[in-house]
């Protein structure tokens, strides 16, 4: 897949050339998308002004600020920013200070607001995070180049370095969900939950996604079972800022479920 997108590029960038001589040609129709004219002006490869970072955000004032503050400084500015809000508190405003563009939807869990946040996103490249100021955007670089180097789906994996800012009945459940996995998989994966990842929009825009709760798991899983080129990346996880807005049992069943689900689904396709 990787490999296919990049022979794409390669392509545009020929096309350019022919018409620097003066000839006629479809460059404009092969460079559909603005990140792809970026990525050819780049040596093909992908900046961050062909990143969106995008997010749920339901009530977190207390963290929106320092979350998209850590992005522009990692970014430079470049990256935009989409927040799917459902908040009553001043979380929207703070974003649209920030430069973000705020999409307002009623809050129905984590996965209505993600599914619409990654679909929104108008770049090449997409990153999900949580806003609660928990993920390392100083990972960003990695996960652009990883991206650059022909991966579909970037992976934050929690779990592997120890999460140890994470609550301890969090921490096991997500150790539970990755083996329960990994065994519907045939291969290992270690956080299956995790907020932070980098996908290529293609990937995000061919499946369809029907999980809520469970969708970090699925946009996972799907890919996985899809022959995508998924890879896990080991970072570091932080404390929260703010109250979290998953009721861990109830959350851990619904998680548990859609692995179950999105598998089977996935195998009888
Ligand atoms: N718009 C919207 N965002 C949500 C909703 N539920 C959770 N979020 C956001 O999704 C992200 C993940 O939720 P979080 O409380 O951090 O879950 P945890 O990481 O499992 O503790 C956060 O940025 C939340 O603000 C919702 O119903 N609507
Ligand atoms: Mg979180």
């Amino acid at each position: 897949m990787g490999q296919l997108q990049r022979d794409g590029r390669t392509d545009v960038a020929e096309d350019d050339a022919e018409n620097a001589d003066g000839r006629t040609t479809n460059a404009g129709d092969a460079a559909v998308e603005s990140g792809m004219e970026r990525a050819t002006e780049t040596g093909g490869e992908f900046t961050f002004d062909d990143v969106t970072v995008v997010m749920g955000t339901y009530n977190e004032e207390a963290a929106i600020g320092a979350v998209l503050d850590d992005v522009d400084e990692v970014t430079d500015g470049r990256a935009n920013v989409v927040c799917v809000d459902g908040s009553d508190d001043r979380t929207p405003e703070i974003a649209r200070e920030h430069g973000a563009r705020v999409i307002e939807q009623d809050p129905q869990g984590y996965g209505v607001a993600v599914r619409e946040a990654v679909l929104a996103a108008d770049r090449p490249v997409v990153v999900t995070t949580d806003c609660d100021d928990t993920y390392p955007m100083e990972a960003l670089p990695e996960f652009l180049e990883l991206v650059n180097d022909g991966t579909d789906v970037v992976s934050g994996d929690r779990i592997t370095p120890g999460a140890d800012a994470m609550p301890a009945f969090n921490r096991q459940g997500n150790r539970a969900f990755a083996l329960l996995a990994s065994a519907l998989l045939g291969e290992r994966v270690h956080d299956t939950t995790t907020g932070m990842r980098a996908y290529r929009r293609e990937v995000v825009q061919e499946i369809t996604w029907t999980e809520n709760t469970g969708l970090s798991a699925e946009l996972l899983v799907r890919p996985l079972m899809r022959g995508y080129d998924v890879r896990e990346v080991p970072i570091e996880y932080d404390e929260r800022t703010g109250e979290t807005k998953l009721d861990p049992l109830a959350g851990g069943a619904a998680i548990a479920k859609s692995i179950v689900k999105v598998c089977l689904e996935e195998r009888r396709r």
